[in-house]
């Protein structure tokens, strides 16, 4: 991936056609009224939109860098529309149509060419490049053009936004299926906006995941971050090591059956991933967090004896071994076998909270761990700890701490900077979707502070860390640590709504946000949560529409 773009300077011109930007506020707020109504404390003031009756103004997440209102114009849906997917337009023409003929029961064939009316048409086009793309809906037809597929991808979710909330049901809705007239020009901020799932503290399956990726995909999420393997579990099978995930991944935080990944299943979840343009990064935590490991082979351990699994939630008193030559010949064949498996670019390992191996100790592990992920042709990741060893070039350290919190990560993180590694924004009091929302949150914890939607929101990555600025972030992510959480509903609840604000961070440019504006168009969001059955949180800093309970 290549570094972040510079920052734009919101959408050209700020307005939408023929009308103020004040005004698109205002109409963006009109058509937020009769949820307002049932809001205590909503504006009075609020007026109903007039412009264009029956269709809302656009109401995006992520914002895009440029949106304009095609005034009086909008693009129906019928059971004659075609979807033209050009060549070289990947899943983007068959995913949407996916979508689309599940909710409105129309065939809507997609076809690679013919007649330019009554089409959604999506094209490759020289102007555009990654995830960049065009979209321009008119009267008779609505068409996106991006340099790539993924760029297609990422325009298909802006289109499905564009919908009513029902487009996102399951079974057949009543339409009409109305577009409103727009053009919006777009692209990323940062290159990595990810999300992480812990499945070590408690397994999801296959299924699990793939529910979590298509949630994910609908905020342009490009990555998907694998936590597999943590005290408590290990979850990927690995020729020559049964054990590790027979036995080191039979249980979980609470003392449930656990679970593994065969090779397999982690190759579906893979390609799931890549069909929906989302780069999945395996991440193998040492030398803390090994308790799973070191429980499955008694050789592992500095004194030969392995310890019982572990299904607490404490930290810190796992390590490798580091003197131990089976420690690299396992780390070569694990890591070995993420590479091959993985066509991401990245493999992580972890190194946060070796808090039972010495500094000496953890640097050596550092410096040895990192020639074994170049040699298998990857790039490392770790958390913000690895700045203390030496990082082979082209390394990510990912900022989990918080801004004032630490001050061992703060300098850990320059210490990867000065050594020349990109930056992925996590700090825990902003980007945790594991922290409690308030204190009556049932799910979570509160170690990192209580977290609600506003705080999830209103930061920047570039401005964070004194000494980390934009040039040295690569992107934002959100991890989904699982020590309370075990359900789809728990998932839910704890990702949304925030990590649609993690993903508007990492995709909008600095410019286009404000707490005040993305409120109304999370609160958009919300019928689309209902209509997908996510099981969000009603946050009382969002106004909901009265529909969305
Ligand atoms: C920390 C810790 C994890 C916990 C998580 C819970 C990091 C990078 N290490 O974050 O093991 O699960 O907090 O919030």
């Amino acid at each position: 991936m290549a570094g972040a773009p510079p920052a734009r300077s919101g959408r050209p011109g700020g307005t939408l056609a023929g009308r103020t930007d004040r005004g698109r506020r205002v109409l963006a707020a009109g058509a937020a009224a009769t949820a307002l109504a049932c809001v205590p404390g909503a504006p009075a003031t609020a007026r109903p939109a007039t412009a264009t009756p029956h269709v809302a103004a656009p109401r995006l997440v992520p914002e895009p860098s440029s949106v304009r209102a095609v005034p009086g114009v909008t693009f129906t849906l019928t059971r004659a529309t075609r979807i033209v997917a050009r060549p070289g337009s990947g899943t983007a023409g068959t995913y949407l149509a996916g979508i689309l003929r599940r909710s409105t029961g129309y065939r809507l064939p997609v076809v690679a060419g013919g007649a330019a009316h009554d089409v959604i048409s999506l094209a490759l086009s020289g102007r555009e490049q990654g995830e960049a793309y065009r979209l321009a809906v008119s009267r008779t037809s609505v068409r996106l053009e991006a340099g790539t597929a993924e760029g297609l991808f990422r325009g298909v979710q802006t289109l499905r936004q564009l919908l009513p909330p029902a487009v996102e049901a399951s079974t057949v809705q009543r339409g009409p299926w109305t577009v409103p007239g727009v053009r919006v020009e777009d692209s990323p901020r940062f290159a990595w906006r990810g999300t992480m799932l812990d499945v070590a503290r408690h397994f999801f399956t296959v299924g699990q995941v793939e529910r979590y990726i298509d949630l994910a995909a609908l905020y342009k999420i490009n990555t998907l971050h694998l936590h597999l393997s943590d005290d408590q579990g290990w979850r990927i099978a690995i020729d020559g090591w049964p054990r590790l995930a027979s036995y080191g991944g039979s249980t979980e935080v609470g003392g449930g059956k656990g679970g593994y990944y065969t090779q397999a299943d982690y190759t579906r979840i893979v390609r799931y991933a890549a069909e929906r343009y989302i780069t999945v990064v395996p991440e193998i935590d040492g030398p803390g967090h090994t308790n799973a490991a070191l429980a499955s082979y008694a050789r592992f351990n500095c004194d030969d004896k392995a310890p019982p699994l572990y299904t607490g939630t404490d930290v810190g008193f796992s390590s490798w071994c580091i003197a131990k030559p089976v420690t690299y010949e396992l780390l070569d064949d694990v890591l070995g076998r993420l590479a091959r498996l993985t066509p991401g670019p990245y493999l992580h390992i972890g190194g946060d909270e070796a808090h039972s191996t010495t500094a000496a100790d953890y640097a050596t592990y550092i410096g040895r761990i990192g020639p074994i992920v170049t040699a298998h042709g990857k790039k490392m990741a770790g958390w913000n700890e690895i700045g203390a060893g030496r990082l082979p070039a082209g390394s990510v350290a990912q900022y989990w701490n918080t801004a004032t919190g630490s001050e061992s990560g703060t300098r850990t993180v320059r210490e990867a900077v000065a050594q020349g590694a990109k930056v992925v924004m996590s700090p825990a009091n902003r980007a945790y979707l594991d922290m409690k929302y308030d204190e009556n949150t049932r799910l979570g914890q509160d170690w990192a502070g209580l977290v609600e939607v506003r705080d999830a929101y209103d930061w920047d990555p570039a401005s964070l860390v004194d000494g980390v600025t934009e040039k040295d972030v690569l992107g934002v992510e959100a991890p989904l640590w699982s020590e309370t959480i075990v359900t789809d509903d728990d998932i839910d609840y704890m990702a949304f709504p925030r990590l649609p604000a993690i993903a508007e961070i990492g995709w909008s440019p600095r410019a286009a946000r404000a707490w005040s504006d993305f409120r109304l168009r999370l609160a958009a969001q919300g019928p689309r949560w209902s209509a997908l059955s996510v099981n969000y949180y009603r946050s009382p800093q969002v106004p909901w529409p009265m529909t969305a309970s």
